[in-house]
């Protein structure tokens, strides 16, 4: 299924005068504060986020899973979706793929279906926490940590075909997330899990193009729940300092402990940087992948505050790192779930833009602790949808992308088409 400009018009056209009037507002409002809205917006459509191939179905929990119907079968199909969701938002260019559940059988064919879509391919991703029907060892023990050179070795061959599936599609980054660790005290020898994954990692980082980056993503725990071996974001920077400069953190929202403070942790690592890219999603209480923006937005905020901050020091464009959601959708939608994310992310953003930085650091020489605060949340609450909806109508967009999905029932003609018992490959 395609979205037509002709469609996206139709469903802009009763929006059209209430948003000419709501941007225009805003827009003044704006310019009257020494912001120029067309630069914004600007960056606004400049910023896109991948959408990894594994969101497109429902998730589910250990307990079960209730798939919506019409969920993509293949990868073409899983391309299909990102590409209904671009069309809506202009803002969802990139696919993040997931070897060995999106294995490309025909990689020209692929290339070139995502090439009409106006996609193309983000960081891919390998996976040594499952094991896969042909393999010869297990990774019940762990993969590059592993005790066994043998199981190494072969979660290092894997890593390394990934990357080749990724050069073959032109993608420029490998994700490397481990499910690696232990469940029980005195199980695992620390040290010599930290050495085994630290040489593993370098054998795999010697395969790296040479404009690629290994980004290496961490978590506190799950599925061990004793000790993970690459547990947090200092850990990944202490592995990606030893291994060199392609190696960088992936900083992913839900993989922190209760009320860690994320939006430093992005700063420092901007401020070394090492920052390689982002996994957003929200949390409640552990890795709970839930929608972006829908429990904390104010720490989205913060946290772009930092991203936007270190961009303007190091002079460098918001594409300089590898944007993606990372969700499971267990109720919602999951093309729903995704539209209302990428909206979330662009808000934040957006909001960043509109910090009045000068001010801001005069404020914090002088230890005004009361203006920082004035400052920061003046542009917290302002509300700048009527700029993200602008961004996409000039894109090409829709004003108002969760309703045209609607609108255009998405999601009866995908069951029509692929049934009402499609489900994704995944998890
Ligand atoms: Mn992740």
């Amino acid at each position: 299924m395609r979205i037509s400009v002709a469609q996206i018009q139709e469903a802009n056209e009763a929006l059209l005068n209430t948003h000419r009037q709501s941007f225009s507002h805003l827009a003044e409002q704006l310019q009257a504060e020494g912001w120029q809205p067309d630069e914004l917006i600007r960056q606004i459509q400049r910023l896109q986020i991948a959408i990894p191939s594994w969101a497109l179905g429902t998730g589910g929990t250990r307990f079960g899973r209730f798939p919506i119907g019409g969920e993509p079968r293949n990868l073409e199909e899983k391309l299909e979706d990102v590409g209904l969701l671009h069309a809506l938002n202009r803002a969802s260019g990139a696919i993040s793929l997931h070897i060995p559940w999106d294995i490309p059988q025909d990689t020209a064919h692929i290339r070139s279906v995502a090439a009409e879509l106006g996609l193309r391919f983000d960081a891919v991703n390998s996976n040594t926490f499952q094991d896969q029907p042909d393999q010869q060892h297990s990774y019940k023990f762990g993969s590059l940590c592993h005790t066994d050179a043998a199981v190494r070795r072969q979660a290092i061959a894997h890593n390394i075909e990934v990357i080749r599936y990724g050069e073959a599609l032109g993608s420029r980054c490998l994700s490397i997330w481990l499910a690696d660790g232990s469940n029980h005290p005195g199980q695992r020898n620390f040290v010599q899990a930290f050495e085994n994954t630290l040489h593993s990692l370098q054998e795999i980082y010697e395969a790296l193009p040479a404009d690629w980056w290994m980004l290496v993503e961490y978590k506190p725990y799950e599925p061990q729940f004793y000790a993970t071996v690459i547990q947090d974001w200092g850990t990944a920077f202490l592995l990606c300092q030893k291994l060199g400069q392609q190696a960088r953190v992936l900083v992913d929202l839900g993989h922190h402990l209760p009320n860690t403070n994320i939006e430093q942790i992005v700063a420092t690592l901007m401020m070394e940087d090492r920052l390689g890219g982002f996994h957003f999603n929200d949390a409640k209480y552990g890795d709970d992948d839930l929608t972006v923006g829908s429990i904390k937005p104010f720490q989205l905020y913060l946290i772009f505050h930092e991203l936007v901050s270190g961009f303007q020091r190091q002079g460098r464009q918001v594409n300089a790192i590898a944007w993606m959601i990372d969700a499971s959708h267990n109720l919602k939608d999951p093309l729903e779930d995704l539209l209302q994310s990428v909206e979330a992310i662009q808000l934040a953003f957006a909001q960043a833009l509109i910090v009045d930085r000068k001010a801001l650091e005069e404020a914090q020489q002088q230890n005004d602790a009361t203006w920082c605060q004035e400052l920061i949340q003046k542009a917290f609450r302002t509300d700048l949808r009527p700029l993200i909806a602008e961004a996409r109508l000039r894109a090409g967009g829709a004003l108002y992308p969760l309703q045209a999905y609607r609108h255009l029932q998405v999601r009866q003609q995908l069951i029509a088409q692929r049934g009402r018992k499609a489900v994704a490959t995944g998890l």
